[in-house]
């Protein structure tokens, strides 16, 4: 199989320039005529042959200068075109057939619904025509769309529109001019009966722009909230990072069948369209939010990622760990600080690390790759945003922004590696980042361990901090990472203490710079032994070992200044217990519960919040502390701790529920979303005490927004309440013809926390809900089962193992990537604890053989090896 290699990489031999396109669209049988103005690069070598990508393509013609050029010339095979005797700069032009309705991956040019659609990263364009697929290699581009008129009376492509008319036989043409250097997996179309709404308005720097949202006619209406998440991102961008708006307009386009979420293409973004529609009837408030940061993830690319590109693949993170990085301060100065960092350390705690402990581990910037679409990880987005959140915080905002400002400068226009990302800031900065680019390059999350001393006679306090990376694949030895380490001691009266740190760190306020396997730090003058709260905000990623006492953990909930940590202290406390590593469990359960009650109580505490800390570690981050993973016991520990919860605050749990109703009525203000969240979070506590209790179905009965009755009918299934199936029928017939809320309904049925949900699941794959070419399917059914469902996956007879196991191969056969996305869900196999641990190995290796693609069978070897 082929590797390809980080210290193999070399310059374009050839560059192209220009990139003029023509296609004649059409759904079976298109056809593709490229002129490409090819010149030598930096390693081209005289009378080398050029040699183009290109898969499932048929040629029909083939020139050179305007001369057809002679079979002795060129040669094809199905993954290139090598054209043999060319001299410096000439032209290269191709016609090519493909046939989009036959494509199921989903990437190149397919069809979906009567639309025509493109997807190209990252190595799609090669499926449409052939060309230099890298991303350096970088092209302004002139495409002609031509079609019938009836059937695609809309035609998008990338950069402005610039000219379009009529053509014979009830066919017509439009010219779409991108003058932006771009390289080819940026490149898109649309065809297809769309309509759109758009909106006029004048970038900072006065060009004006018509921002424009596309759908499906029947979709249309669901639009409005997504345009205004747009202004909303291209203002934002210009206030916080001084990045404006490059083209005429800005469109994207919402699809039924995408393989992901949604993709930056120059001036064309194309979304899933779970993150264009919304509105009340049919998205929850998560979805919303969902939206309005995905359309700001791909908007920001414009800058992260667009002008600014990637010298090659395995730069991924330079674009999308900053990406995400900016996605997420979006969301957090448009509303709650505190509750999207909590969010977003769920996910990374709960998945990331999870991923960076297991078989698939791989570093931010991994060296080597045999599929690189397997590199599209929580690892590269999640932790890669980690990274350059842990520069905002080393170099402060206002550096940080000189750091991004002298980024997009002296990179615009260009293909960039990380070491020119990691340059910008030390520029700046004056500050050496040789260290702390070990943060792309070692895999594993470093853990901290932290002890410390009070010498009350010399009133000296000391903490003795050390790192420790474990190994992952391929590297068993790890370095020291240069960490910035938050902290705060806090006094007797609760009030943070002022003393100056000593030792053989660099301490700055409330920052200690780690750079060595362990440090030292003392502090003087204090009159009793402080109280430590450690990694404010999360700010760096890394497991943090100090042994608190219960009714410390409880003590830093309600003192600590930083809001996420008073989160974090519940959900250390909540772990604890539910791992039993509490010296007196009863006081800890005690902690635990008197925090909770006392956030209950909070009428003036942000409603999210109190959700948010109500909201106790799931099994994925439960999984993530122990070495072994019992299921049953982490299922059973976790069950015995909320029930007791339950019982304990079952009138301050329906106080809240009851008096939140009139706020949680409102519309998508965020006071209204918080009471909703917290409304919620209450009435899963109530279903738990008493499914019979007719509160969750009085909900669902009476909810005129679709946050309230999803999360009633959440509540119903769960618990297993009398009129679940009758609910969930309800629900399933209101929304039959909706696509995105069946999907909402499946996943409610597929992530049932029951044994039995495999037997569930087998039944909705025999049903007509089956559509497996469409991804958002089959992660409605089989991702959910797989991820969100550890009851049923890890039953304990391997049902939900084989399950999963025998959808694999033909779901390979139709879309590489979805099935490889279902394949990640056996990363852990080898900590499973007990039978199960077999079970997984056993159902991997009979896989052996069976996956074609080579992003399953990459991955399968990497689980096995
Ligand atoms: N850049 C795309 C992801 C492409 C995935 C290709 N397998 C979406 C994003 O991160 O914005
Ligand atoms: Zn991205």
């Amino acid at each position: 199989a082929r590797i390809v290699r980080l210290a193999d990489y070399r310059p374009p031999a050839w560059r192209i320039v220009r990139t003029e396109l023509a296609f004649d669209l059409d759904l079976d049988d298109t056809v593709v005529a490229a002129r490409l103005e090819l010149t030598p690069g930096e390693s081209y070598a005289p009378g080398a042959p050029l040699r183009l990508d290109g898969e499932e393509l048929a040629l029909l013609d083939i020139a050179v200068d305007g001369q057809p050029l002679p079979p002795a010339r060129y040669a094809l095979d199905g993954e290139s075109l090598t054209v043999h005797g060319l001299v410096g700069p000439c032209v290269l032009e191709t016609r090519a057939r493909i046939h989009p309705a036959r494509n199921t991956r989903l990437e190149g040019l397919y069809a979906s619904r009567g639309l025509l659609i493109t997807q190209c990263e990252a190595e799609g364009f090669r499926r449409i025509t052939w060309f230099l697929d890298r991303p350096d290699v970088m092209s302004a581009w002139r495409v002609t769309l031509r079609a019938d008129r009836a059937r695609f009376p809309v035609l998008l492509a990338n950069g402005n529109p610039v000219e379009r008319g009529t053509l014979d036989d009830g066919r017509h043409y439009a010219v779409w001019e991108n003058p932006h250097a771009t390289p080819c997996y940026l490149f898109a179309l649309v065809a297809g009966r769309l309509e759109g709404i758009h909106r006029d308005l004048v970038t900072a720097e006065g060009r004006a722009v018509r921002l424009a949202v596309w759908a499906a006619p029947e979709d249309i209406g669901r639009c409005g909230f997504a345009l205004d998440a747009i202004e909303r991102a291209l203002r934002w961008d210009e206030q916080r990072f001084g990045r404006t708006y490059d083209l005429d307009v800005f469109n994207i386009v919402a699809v039924q069948d995408f393989t992901m979420g949604a993709m930056e293409n120059k001036g064309l973004n194309i979304f899933n369209a779970r993150y264009i529609l919304a509105d009340p009837d049919t998205a929850t408030d998560a979805d919303y939010l969902a939206v309005e940061s995905v359309i700001g993830h791909e908007y920001f690319h414009n800058w992260s990622g667009n002008r600014v590109t990637l010298r090659d693949w395995f730069q991924l993170a330079l674009k999308e760990g900053l990406t995400v990085f900016r996605d997420q301060e979006f969301t957090a100065d448009l509303h709650s600080r505190a509750v999207k960092r909590i969010e977003d350390v769920r996910l990374l705690r709960g998945r990331q690390f999870a991923e960076d402990a297991g078989a698939l581990a791989h570093p931010v910037r991994p060296v080597q790759y045999r599929e690189i679409n397997n590199f599209y990880t929580l690892t590269v987005y999640e932790k890669g945003a980690e990274i350059v959140r842990m520069l905002h915080t080393l170099l402060g905002e206002e550096t940080f922004r000189a750091g991004m400002d002298r980024y997009f400068a002296d990179n615009d226009g260009r293909a960039a590696t990380v070491e020119d990302f990691l340059a910008a800031h030390a520029a700046v900065s004056g500050r050496d980042l040789a260290q702390f680019a070990r943060w792309y390059a070692q895999a594993g999350t470093p853990q901290l361990r932290i002890d410390d001393e009070y010498d009350a006679m010399r009133g000296r306090y000391t903490l003795r901090i050390r790192q420790h990376t474990p190994p992952t694949p391929g590297q068993p030895d790890k370095q020291a990472l240069l960490i910035p380490l938050r902290f705060a001691l806090y006094g007797p009266d609760g009030e943070p203490v002022a003393a100056a740190a000593e030792g053989d760190a660099v301490v700055r306020d409330d920052l200690i710079e780690l750079t060595a396997d362990v440090h030292e730090i003392h502090f003087d003058g204090l009159p009793a032994k402080p109280l430590p709260a450690f990694n404010q905000g999360f700010a760096a990623p890394v497991r943090l070992d100090y042994a608190y006492t219960p009714a410390q953990l409880g003590r830093l909930a309600r003192i600590e200044r930083d809001a996420f940590n008073r989160w974090e202290a519940l959900q250390r406390l909540a772990t604890g217990v539910m791992l039993r590593t509490f010296a007196d469990p009863r006081a800890a359960q005690a902690a635990l519960s008197d925090a909770l009650g006392d956030l209950l109580d909070d009428d003036a505490a942000d409603p999210a919040f109190v959700a948010e800390c109500l909201a106790l570690p799931d099994f994925d981050t439960l999984a993530d502390q122990v070495p072994q993973i019992d299921v049953d016991a982490l299922l059973a520990a976790r069950e015995e701790l909320l029930d007791l919860l339950a019982e304990d605050h079952a009138d301050r749990l329906e106080r809240r529920y009851h008096a939140l109703a009139d706020l949680a009525a409102g519309g998508l203000d965020g006071p209204a979303m918080a009471a909703r969240t917290l409304r919620n979070a209450c009435l899963g506590w109530l279903a738990r005490l008493d499914p019979h209790e007719a509160l969750a179905q009085r909900q669902f009965d009476t909810a005129t927004v679709m946050t309230d009755r999803l999360g009633a009918l959440r509540c119903l299934v769960r618990f297993d309440a009398p009129g679940k199936d009758a609910a969930l029928a309800a629900f399933r017939e209101r929304y039959r013809h909706d696509p995105l809320v069946t999907d909402k309904w499946l996943t409610l049925v597929a992530a049932r926390p029951q044994p039995e949900a495999v037997e569930d699941v087998r039944a909705l794959l025999a049903s007509d809900w089956w559509t497996p070419t469409n991804p958002n399917r089959v992660r409605a059914i089989l991702g959910s089962f797989a991820r969100m469902n550890p009851v049923a996956f890890h039953r304990a007879d391997g049902a939900g193992y084989a399950l999963l196991a025998a959808q694999l191969p033909g779901l390979d056969a139709i879309n590489p990537q979805v099935a490889a996305r279902l394949l990640g869900s056996f990363e852990s196999w080898q900590r499973l604890a007990g039978p199960r641990r077999a079970l997984a190995h056993d159902t991997l290796r009979g896989l052996d053989g069976k996956l074609t693609s080579r992003d399953c069978a990459d991955l399968l070897a990497r689980l096995l090896a």
